[in-house]
């Protein structure tokens, strides 16, 4: 492992006091982030549809606190006073998800459910009276149930149609107004939770999944990037691209074999999705490593896939140390084929960063700029979005305790100077959302975990109260002039 000092002594930007608007160009601009399956709950209103979320959280041991998302923070009710806290904060953009079974409630295409469509024509529109730029994800993993049940999901190619027809629908309804779309979020969890690990919907354990149902998010998005290029573009004026998630992975040592182990690492995780974007394929290293279990694009996908986005998106939280290592975990079949150990301290054995609520999110602020200059310089200077990035505390203090976040207002410090480095190194990002608005469900460990600038309180009615770090933000977007809330 690197010794601590030697390290950090390369990057002194993290040592900088406090950022500031002035340190990122005119046209940089910062927003927050949510999902639909996460906050907007009202399941059974409005005509939706059940998704693998719903069934999903319904199965014993599958959620730590055994909850779901039906009511989650009942956005689906609240939205106008949630759009109201965005707006009072200063942010100048939202990134939401639009839940694929409010537009078509069983997943096929065949009738769209107008209620959905309304719901979210309000935010949209809510939004842009504010001044509020929306930044649309078609999917934030809550598929349609009847397409799991009826055609298999992500395992059916049929779903990339399926997909299309959807977002069709999404820009025919919404492209007038929405100028940024998103097509999917993560692909990489979808593949790896939902078919490896099991830990998310739809909860399966394969060694072969995994990679049929990645090959069909990459195929499902271009055939909605090419809808989009093909109909609406040039009328509507929007741009369109795919949402990636990376922890960085430094390598462990100055030894040759710990930096390709690293390199291996990152083309299994940014690889996967961005060398088909970019050049129509998977990674040399992972067609080696992974031989027929990895399918194969034909010439006709390879020209729909290649080139298809304006831009990217990065979610990013954390880092770790990567070592080559022929020791591989029995139960982890994606760690088995990429043959990385993945360490999470440094020399003598402190932690590589603190540790925030959850169990794999270490504060390293460092490692975001590496990622934004490693995806720049190795995919020819997209674009880029930061679409998430932020932290979570465990649900223990009382409501003041929760509210003064300072960890979190360190975090964002810290990551934050790294971004505004990595534009000093040449990365074209253009802006930042945090994640997220309000504490939610956060997945398989539910509402145990908050990742809010806004404190929910789920005791009390849903009250929204905004943390010390939300209150930060609002004094950096408004250049420093003081508003409500002290400093920390
Ligand atoms: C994001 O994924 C999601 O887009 C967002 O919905 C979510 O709320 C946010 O993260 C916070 O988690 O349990 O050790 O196997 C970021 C990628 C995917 C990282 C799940 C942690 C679980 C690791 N995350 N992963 S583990």
């Amino acid at each position: 492992m690197p010794n601590k000092e030697e390290f950090l002594k390369d990057h002194p930007y993290l040592f900088n006091k406090e950022v500031s608007r002035s340190d990122f160009p005119p046209a940089f601009f910062f927003g927050v982030a949510t999902s639909a399956y996460q906050i907007e709950g009202a399941c059974n209103e409005g005509g939706r549809g059940p998704s693998i979320w719903d069934a999903f959280t319904r199965r014993e041991g599958t959620i730590l606190d055994a909850s779901n998302g039906d009511i989650a923070v009942d956005h689906y009710h609240r939205y106008k006073e949630d759009i109201e806290l965005i707006a009072k904060l200063g942010f100048e953009a939202y990134r939401f998800s639009i839940s694929w079974s409010r537009i078509f409630p069983d997943g096929l295409g065949t009738k769209i459910n107008e209620e959905g469509v309304t719901f979210y024509n309000n935010i949209i529109n809510t939004l842009l009276e504010r001044g509020i730029q929306p930044y649309a994800t078609l999917y934030h993993w809550d598929l349609p149930l009847h397409l799991e049940e009826s055609i298999g999901g992500w395992l059916n190619k049929d779903v990339a149609k399926y997909f299309g027809i959807y977002a069709d629908a999404c820009f025919a309804s919404f492209g007038d107004r929405v100028k940024h779309w998103i097509t999917i979020n993560e692909p990489q969890q979808t593949s790896i939770n939902g078919y490896d690990t099991g830990i998310f919907a739809p909860g399966r354990r394969s060694s072969t999944e995994p990679y049929l149902a990645a090959h069909h998010q990459i195929l499902a998005h271009a055939t909605a990037v090419s809808i989009y290029r093909s109909k609406y573009k040039e009328k509507q004026g929007g741009q369109i691209g795919l949402v990636v998630d990376c922890e960085w992975a430094e390598p462990k040592s100055n030894k040759v074999e710990d930096k390709i182990a690293a390199t291996r690492r990152l083309d299994f995780h940014l690889g996967w999705y961005l060398h088909p974007l970019y050049y129509g394929d998977y990674p040399e290293v992972m067609r080696e490593t992974l031989a027929e279990k990895l399918p194969m694009f034909t010439e006709e996908e390879k020209a729909l896939i290649r080139n298809s986005y304006d831009f990217l998106g990065l979610n990013h939280y954390t880092s770790r140390f990567i070592a080559h290592t022929t020791e591989l975990p029995e139960n982890h079949n994606f760690y088995r084929a990429q043959g990385v150990a993945r360490i999470d301290e440094w020399d003598g054995g402190e932690p590589i960063g603190e540790r925030a609520a959850s169990e794999w999110l270490y504060v390293c602020p460092w490692g975001l700029r590496k990622a934004l200059v490693y995806i720049s310089q190795r995919y020819n200077n997209p674009p880029l979005y930061v679409t998430e990035n932020g932290m979570d505390d465990e649900d223990t203090g009382s409501l003041h305790e929760m509210l003064d976040d300072k960890l979190r207002v360190q975090y964002y410090k810290g990551y934050l100077a790294a971004v505004s480095q990595a534009i000093k190194d040449g990365a074209n990002v253009r802006g930042y959302f945090a994640w997220s608005l309000l504490d939610n469900f956060e997945w398989q460990l539910g509402y145990t975990k908050r990742f809010g600038l806004v404190y929910v309180d789920y005791k009390n009615g849903l009250t929204r109260h905004p943390k010390s770090s939300a209150y930060w933000f609002a004094r950096l977007l408004k250049g420093g002039e003081d508003k409500k809330g002290k400093e920390d």
